[in-house]
């Protein structure tokens, strides 16, 4: 089974999933047409809660909100804020599109007002390197301090692949830089690296559009969040050690990055007594994240590593012997984090996998990031390099010449002048000047 195939079948399995509870009730804020089509899939997560079908909220803030059209959304939760007086986009501008914002400040206040009052917590999700979204970052973020929002306030933000141009890249590390200033006073940041998802998708769905990635990614990142977000409610534990939703949230409020970590097993192949059937994998869930990877992890302030198995499994599994061996691989990777529980969660519906969710809080940047400062300053160093080779047509054209360029040859109506009148003209002329007499 893909990825692609993989993620329809966990997601249609958790919509189905009974006696789940929620953990944190999340707000999205989309900005732009990326940042807006993530918010609508992670807002667009239904459950079999009663009366809670569709839990989570969203406001989309575009420019050009015709640009939502193709996003099919059944939540009645999900709101649509155009940016009135810029409804022809921003073009990749990001002055723009933050003059977009602030000028609409207003009429958004309103929009949090009346549909984010009673959310736990507010993601601001936007599409690093355009206009709209990037542009507006800030100042929605501005917004929310204002407003009271800045102690539950964290980033979703998708880092541009290579090939999409000088413009974007910059414009990206525009914001980039801003946000990596002021972290210390924002909630979580999670990056949603586009470069890696891409090469994963096409690797395994060579034949599907971009359009289909970008679905897949949006759906990846709502299913993800909302994964993590029922685990601590909506599962039995055991074990003296467990994360609940308070944790979750406390992690959430951790300034710096977030990184998520999936390993599923199959039950058949998880022996607690051979190592080798579970630690490899587990150390390379650990140093991949799903969304964005290449963290340096000994800068993480807080771990969480949740074991999810079923009933049947839960006592041939969580051992003292199991226990230790994953306690000592967070020791190896994180030994300064503030916390690191080891929780173990027991799943009441039939399954034959062992998921476990790793999540560490109050990392630095990706790599990713430095990456694409390299791919900046590589492009800006080839610009010059061409600005600088000789340039044949600069030359060619300075020194073109035409034949036509020459005077052109009088056109006389007499070739003699017969009379003689023309030479007495001009001698009379000259006859009647007299300097002095001026
Ligand atoms: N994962 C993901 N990334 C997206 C999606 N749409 C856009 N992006 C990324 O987000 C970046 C910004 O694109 P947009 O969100 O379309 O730009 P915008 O904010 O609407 O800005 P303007 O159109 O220039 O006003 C792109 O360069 C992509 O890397 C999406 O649906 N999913
Ligand atoms: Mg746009």
């Amino acid at each position: 089974m893909n990825s692609v195939q993989m993620l329809n079948q966990e997601m249609k399995q958790m919509n189905e999933m009974q006696n789940i509870k929620l953990g944190i009730k999340y707000g999205f804020i989309g900005l732009g047409m990326g940042g807006g089509s993530i918010a609508a899939a992670c807002a667009d997560i239904s459950t079999s809660i009663q009366n809670n079908k569709y839990p989570y909220t969203a406001l989309l803030i575009n420019t050009n909100i015709n640009d939502y059209s193709k996003l099919q959304t059944r939540n009645q939760n999900i709101h649509l804020v155009g940016l009135d007086g810029y409804e022809m986009g921003a073009g990749r501008d990001i002055e723009m599109g933050q003059d977009a914002f602030v000028k609409n400040k207003d009429k958004v206040k309103k929009a949090l007002e009346q549909y984010m009052e009673d959310r736990d917590f507010i993601w601001i999700v936007a599409g690093l390197g355009g206009g709209t979204g990037t542009g507006s970052i800030l100042a929605c973020l501005n917004l929310l301090f204002e407003s009271g929002y800045g102690d539950r306030v964290g980033l979703i933000l998708t880092l541009p692949s290579d090939s999409e141009g000088y413009n974007v890249i910059s414009n990206a590390l525009k914001r980039l830089q801003k946000i990596y200033q002021t972290k210390d006073h924002l909630g979580a940041i999670i990056f949603v690296d586009n470069q890696k998802l891409y090469q994963e998708f096409i690797k395994e769905e060579p034949n599907k559009s971009d359009d289909d990635y970008l679905k897949f990614s949006n759906m990846f990142v709502a299913h993800t969040l909302h994964s993590m977000n029922i685990v601590t409610s909506s599962f039995k534990h055991r074990g003296s050690e467990y994360f609940d939703q308070s944790e979750l949230l406390k992690m959430l409020k951790t300034s710096g990055v977030l990184s998520i970590s999936k390993v599923s097993y199959d039950e058949n192949a998880f022996d607690v007594s051979n190592k080798a059937s579970y630690i490899p994998r587990f150390k390379e869930g650990v140093e991949n994240g799903i969304l964005s990877s290449d963290y340096n992890l000994k800068t993480a302030k807080l771990a969480s590593v949740n074991f999810i198995v079923n009933q049947k499994s839960a006592n041939r599994i969580y051992t003292m012997e199991f226990v230790s061996s994953i306690k000592d691989i967070l020791e190896e990777y994180v030994p300064t984090a503030d916390e690191k529980p080891l929780s173990e969660f027991i799943k009441d519906e039939p399954t034959n996998k062992i998921d476990t969710f790793i999540l560490f809080a109050g990392l630095d940047m990706p790599k990713r990031a430095l990456d694409l400062i390299d791919q900046k300053d590589k492009i800006e160093k080839e610009r010059e390099s061409i600005k600088n080779t000789h340039n044949p047509f600069e030359e060619k054209f300075a020194s073109l010449t035409f034949e036509d360029d020459k005077p052109k040859k009088e056109q006389k109506t007499a070739l003699f002048d017969l009379e003689g009148t023309e030479e007495d003209n001009e001698s009379q002329k000259s006859k009647s000047f007299n300097p002095f007499n001026q």
